[in-house]
């Protein structure tokens, strides 16, 4: 699980936008529901697009999906989209608000053009239904043999 610049203050400020919850309380949250869906849970935050593509190159070997809330980087960085292009497994990407309802800018997403799924304006509800889903996603690609039509 993955989270991009500024999301260290998610609780701290803003609260109308991004709730009362803190990045602590998510990750508590996200653990307690990964042991019940059976998940080994990494949980990272940063404000450096380079160590976001890091985690995103380590999972490649590693990780049975991804799931990421890429803050701003969302709507800028072609280099996160590059990264997240070269990891096969599902990657879901989350936003607590509402980006649609938002300024213009927010209406685009470079790493929607790889997310097999996208979460957006369910609070940090939201990270919990993509973890679930990843586990339904990673639970299916079992059950699919390798080359089988979905
Ligand atoms: O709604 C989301 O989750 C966003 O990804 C949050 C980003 C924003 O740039 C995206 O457009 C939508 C901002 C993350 C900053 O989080 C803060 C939380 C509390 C106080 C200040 C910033």
């Amino acid at each position: 699980m993955l989270n991009g610049p500024n999301l260290n203050l998610l609780g701290k400020r803003q609260p109308h936008i991004y709730g009362y919850e803190t990045l602590a309380d998510v990750e508590r949250d996200c653990r307690k529901l990964a042991e019940q869906l059976k998940l080994e849970l990494r949980f990272h935050q940063s404000n450096r697009e380079y160590e976001l593509i890091d985690w995103i190159h380590e999972a490649r070997e590693t990780a049975g999906g991804i799931v990421i809330n890429p803050a701003a980087f969302t709507h800028t960085s072609v280099a996160l989209l590059d990264a997240l292009n070269a990891f096969e497994p599902p990657i879901i990407e989350i936003h607590i608000s509402n980006v649609h309802q938002r300024e213009q800018f927010r209406h685009h997403s470079y790493v929607s053009l790889r997310a097999t799924g996208v979460i957006a304006g369910c609070g940090t509800q939201g990270y919990q239904l993509a973890l679930q889903r990843v586990a339904h996603l990673i639970d299916e690609g079992e059950r699919t043999p390798k080359g089988a039509k979905k």
